[in-house]
This record gives structure tokens, sequence and C-alpha cells, in this order.
């Protein structure tokens, strides 16, 4: 299974194809576009959103709600394509205007332009931007769909913003409440103390970041593989992770924190328990030796500031060498929630690879027998 993704930020439209999925899943295009508006809320959005209503159209793979095992592609039309279609079409457009090249630190300006020859940062920060993350989350339901079938839950909710952290321990019952919130933390004081600071934020053009953390209900044990180290569950749930718009620390279980700790503090004791092995603790995140060993898996990732500060940084213009402020027109002063949503997304892409690569077969019913006779 495998999806990839295409289309610029101002484009006309986003696109998605994904190779491999089975046939006869079937799929609900209002639980896409539900997920799809759940990326696009959240305290902190800036005025883009207030543009797009994001909706998957799908193009092929699918006839009367159910996959046919061909490429499913669909798009997901960019509404704001009305106000740049003269400086953003694919032939006959005035290039000269929108130019960017206040080149911004942190954004993938300056290091694109050189790399891709170009004297205009627009012609990378358009696909660099995490307006791509709308595909991904679309895929992302339909692998969350396909991924149901087989009893695997994916949810998440917000743990920290900018310093403000909700250190409880939830259940996954507990986490699925986080979407009503707004901002998809499960503490209200603090979720009330980061919405504050997030204001401060806004008033001073400045960014924030946090911190999500995602867990994975019902995979049965023995995805992934110690065999190889490029088939591992943990070092390719965290690549997923990572592979998301400003995420720059993945950890899975304890994490980082195992490392401060004694091994008897830290690895999960065995036992059997009504005719099975069992644990009472998960430090380890539902993964060891690269597998899921049937726990929870519990993913967390760090998402830095979003790098268009409205106060501008200090930077070099990239055409005259002169120091200049950093361009920005219009930001989020936060998208932890948004990236919570594509998180789920990019771990069930992952996981999704990851089962049916295991259960082989090219329709639903073989990959469902295969998966109830595993052990
Ligand atoms: C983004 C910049 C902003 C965000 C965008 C990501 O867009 P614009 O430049 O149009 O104001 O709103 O995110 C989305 C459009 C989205 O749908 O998530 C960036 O530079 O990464």
């Amino acid at each position: 299974m495998k999806l990839t993704t295409a289309g610029e930020s101002h484009g006309k439209a986003l696109t998605g194809i994904i190779e491999g999925l089975p046939s006869n899943l079937k799929l609900n295009t209002e639980e896409i576009n539900n997920l799809l508006a759940l990326r696009q809320s959240g305290y902190g959005r800036g005025a883009r959103q207030k543009i797009e209503r994001d909706r998957i159209e799908i193009l092929s793979g699918m006839r009367n709600g159910f996959t046919l095992g061909s490429p499913l592609a669909f798009l997901i039309i960019n509404k704001d394509y009305e106000n740049w279609r003269e400086y953003m079409s694919p032939e006959n457009c005035d290039t000269s205007k929108r130019v960017l090249t206040r080149v911004r630190p942190g954004h993938a300006d300056l290091t694109g332009i050189i790399k891709y020859d170009q004297s205009d940062a627009r012609n990378v920060l358009e696909r660099a931007s995490a307006r791509e993350t709308a595909v991904r989350v679309a895929a992302g339901s339909v692998f969350i769909q396909y991924l149901r079938n087989f009893g695997v839950e994916i949810s998440g909710y917000v743990k920290n913003v900018c310093g403000i952290a909700d250190e409880s321990v939830y259940t996954f019952k507990e986490i699925g409440k986080a979407k009503q919130e707004p901002l998809f933390m499960l503490n209200s004081e603090k979720q009330e103390e980061a919405m504050r600071l997030l204001d401060k934020f806004k008033e001073e053009g400045d960014t924030a970041g946090g911190v999500i953390e995602i867990r994975v209900n019902g995979l049965k044990s023995g995805f992934g593989s110690c065999m190889q180290y490029s088939t591992k569950l943990d070092a390719i749930l965290c690549a997923a992770a990572m592979s998301v718009q400003a995420i720059k620390g993945v950890e899975i279980g304890l994490g980082f924190k195992a490392a401060n700790l004694a091994g008897s503090k830290v690895h999960d004791e065995i036992f059997y328990k009504d005719n099975r092995f069992c644990r009472e603790t998960n430090n380890a995140g539902g993964i060891e030796g690269g597998m899921s060993n049937g726990e929870e898996i519990v993913l967390r990732a760090a998402m830095k500031p979003i790098p268009t500060l409205m106060k501008g940084l200090k930077t070099v213009d990239y055409l005259t060498k002169k120091p200049a402020t950093a361009a920005g027109e219009r930001s989020d002063v936060a998208a932890v929630c948004a990236a919570e949503i594509v998180l789920e997304s990019a771990v069930a892409c992952a996981l999704a690879e990851i089962v049916s690569a295991r259960l082989g077969g090219d329709n639903m019913r073989e990959q469902l027998e295969r998966y109830k006779n595993l052990r």
C-alpha cells in the first residue's frame, strides 16, 4: 500500500493516489470530510482556514461505496486558488507578483531556493507548505477505516502547548473526548492557560508549537519485525511521524525518560493470566524488538513553532543579500490540533502498509480471515 501526494498550497487542487488497497473495503466519504474539517479546526488557526472548506472528491478506485482494488485517486480543491490564479496558474501566469525573497528562518525557503535553482522561494514553499497535509488526512481517513475492520483504532490529544504541559495519564477511552476541546487538551485548566498564551502570541505576532500523543489500540502482536533494521515497527512509525511538517522529535512509550531510569523501572514485566501473556505496565509503548507486542502503541511527537511569524525574524533578502525582516502576510499562531489529526493519519498510513504487507491478499475477505488466524 502506498500514498503519493501532489499539489501546491495555492495551486488549483491537492491530489492523492493510494495504491494497493484491497477490494471490497467500504469507505464513507462523509467520515473523510469530517476528519478534513477537524484538521482545519483548533484554536490558533489563521485566516486561510476561513477560506478553505476541504472536501474529498474521489476520482477512481471506488464504485458504489466500495474499493475496487485499483488505485484510489482523489482531489481536494484549494478555494484560495481563485485569489491566486493569476500568479499560480500552470501556464501563462504572472510570476513577478507574490515573489518571496525575504526567506523565513525555519521554513524551506532558503535551502529550497538554492537546491532547486530558483530566485523566488514561492517555487519551493508552495509545496513545502503544510497545506499538503490535507491530502494525507483524506488518505489517513481511508487507512483508519481500513484498520477499523481489524479492530484497530487510532486516537490522540495535545499534551503540551509551548511548555504548558498536561502530564496526566489517560485511558484510550478518555482521550476520545479530546477533539471536542478547542485545543484538543484534556486538562481544562492547562487548556485555558494555553489559549491565553496563544492570544498573547497573536497580539505579539509570535507562534507556538507543542507535544501530541498518538495511541493505537487493538493491534495484534507481531507487526513489524526484528529481522531487518528497516522493518522495525518503531523505526517506521517514527519516520512517519517525522515526515509531518514541523515535527522535530518523536518518542515511543517512555521515550527519552527511559534513559534516566534503572532497567528495573523501565521494562514491563511479563505475567500469564486467563490463558494469555500480559503486562501490568506499558513503558515500551506497545513495541518490543521492533514488533507490536499487543499492548497499546504510544507515540509522542514534538512540533516546533510555526516558522511564519507576523512580527518577522531577522533574515537576509535572497536577491539583494541585504538584511531584511522575514516575509509574513498571514499565519497560524499554532497548529497543534491540525498536527494531531495529521499525525493520526501518518501513523494510520504506515500501519495500513504494514498490516496489508503481512496479510497479503487482494480483497478484504482474504485479509480479514488471515488477520483472524494470527496468533
Ligand atoms: C502554511 C502557511 C499558511 C497555512 C498553511 C501552511 O497558508 P497561507 O500561506 O495560505 O496563509 O494556513 O496551512 C494550510 C493552508 C492548511 O490547510 O493547513 C505554511 O507555510 O506551511
